[in-house]
């Protein structure tokens, strides 16, 4: 049984961000116009900085694939940083005044020292391009097994615009990368960049809601057995694990409790070849497994915690009150981060594949999915 596992490294301005992802079987095509696509979509959004100005993300595959394909060995992905200057002091000073809501003040006093840089440069969102890149190869594989993933920001500050993710897919993804905020809704698109240019005026920052649809799951992905390897346990880790993601849900997530249970649970039908839900307030998982149904999830992103503006701080030097320093950044960076959550979601998605259908290699797990399915 193979278990994807991926970890990264990189600083925001070393040389490269780097993914080492193991357990992927043998024999994924592996496109790479279609990972530098993906990079380039997280690239942009509506309320970037500077640094992507001055970026090409792109994909370099070090290890692992041979003549386009996986080989079932690990894989390497690299994704170079042309504003590499991590020991340059003039241009990457140690900074002092930990930026509240950032990781500078916490990693600092885990590592021992008022000088912030290190832990800021790990921290860095700069980490999710590699990361997406890593998903990219998941979703690449998920593709051949029929099933798709689809990512959009749905929402920020009073703009709640969720759509229905059904029908050609490829039309809506052509309608949603459209949008300067990757939410295919053209008034919902300009209210949001219009919330978004106001809080540049204001030296102020914006998080979001980003929701990923997962479709085409074959029904049992996941477990209860071990409760801490449920496919919903797996995926909201996996989604908080993207840098300022402070909140997870699955179907109706926090609105399950306000309804009672008859307006809550989707009904179970046969339609004679398979089951099918009319509804599907549970995100297409039960159990901490797949139901068969499209698996729905959300991830709440905080407003970015670097503010032109600043924010109440201390000098880690002095303990003097200062404001926090002001450090090159987005305004909003969550039609982005729809695109991470995308990817990352695929990761579990796909690790969950393998470790249901797994064996060495592609046309094994294709082989166990036709048995499963038929
Ligand atoms: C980030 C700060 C900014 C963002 C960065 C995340 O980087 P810089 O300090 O170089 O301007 O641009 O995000 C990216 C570089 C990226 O590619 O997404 C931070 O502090 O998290």
């Amino acid at each position: 049984m193979s278990d994807i596992r991926i970890e990264t490294a990189g600083e925001s301005h070393g040389p490269c961000g780097t993914a080492l992802i193991t357990g992927l079987p043998a024999g994924i095509v592996v496109d790479e116009q279609f990972i530098n696509a993906e990079l380039k979509r997280r690239q942009g959004g509506y309320g970037r900085g500077g640094r992507q100005r001055i970026e090409s993300d792109h994909v370099v595959v070090t290890a692992g694939v041979r003549l386009g394909l996986t080989t079932g060995a690990p894989v390497v992905l690299q994704v170079p940083n042309a504003d590499s200057r991590l020991d340059d002091l003039e241009r990457t000073p140690p900074m002092h005044r930990p930026r509240p809501g950032h990781a500078d003040l916490s990693g600092s006093l885990k590592y021992g020292t008022d000088d912030c840089r290190n832990i800021l440069e790990r921290a860095s969102a700069r980490e999710t391009a590699v990361r997406t890149a890593a998903g990219a190869l998941c979703r690449l594989m998920l593709r051949e097994l029929g099933i798709e993933t689809f990512g959009y920001l749905r929402g920020l500050l009073d703009i709640d615009a969720p759509i229905v993710v059904s029908g050609d897919l490829n039309a809506l993804r052509e309608q949603r990368d459209a949008s300067e905020v990757y939410n295919p809704d053209a008034e919902a698109t300009a209210s949001m960049i219009e919330h978004i240019r106001q809080a540049k005026v204001d030296k102020d920052t914006i998080g979001g809601v980003c929701e990923v649809h997962v479709l085409g799951c074959p029904a049992g992905l996941g477990t209860c057995m071990e409760r801490n390897h449920t496919l919903d346990s797996s995926l909201a880790g996996a989604v908080m694990s993207i840098q300022a993601f402070k909140g997870v849900e699955i179907g109706l997530g926090f609105g399950a409790p306000a309804r009672c249970g008859s307006q809550v649970h989707d009904p179970i039908e046969h339609d004679g070849s398979r089951y099918t839900r009319p509804t599907n307030n549970a995100g297409g998982i039960e159990g901490g497994m797949t139901n068969g149904m499209p698996v729905v999830i959300r991830g709440a992103m905080k407003p970015i915690s670097t503010l032109l503006r600043g924010l109440p701080s201390v000098d880690m030097r002095t303990l003097e009150a200062q404001q926090s320093t002001y450090e090159r950044s987005d305004v909003c960076a969550s039609p982005a981060a729809s695109v991470v959550m995308e990817h990352v979601v695929a990761s579990v998605v796909a690790a969950a594949v393998c470790s249901t259908f797994g064996g060495d290699t592609m046309d094994d797990i294709k082989a166990a999915m036709e048995r499963h399915v038929g």
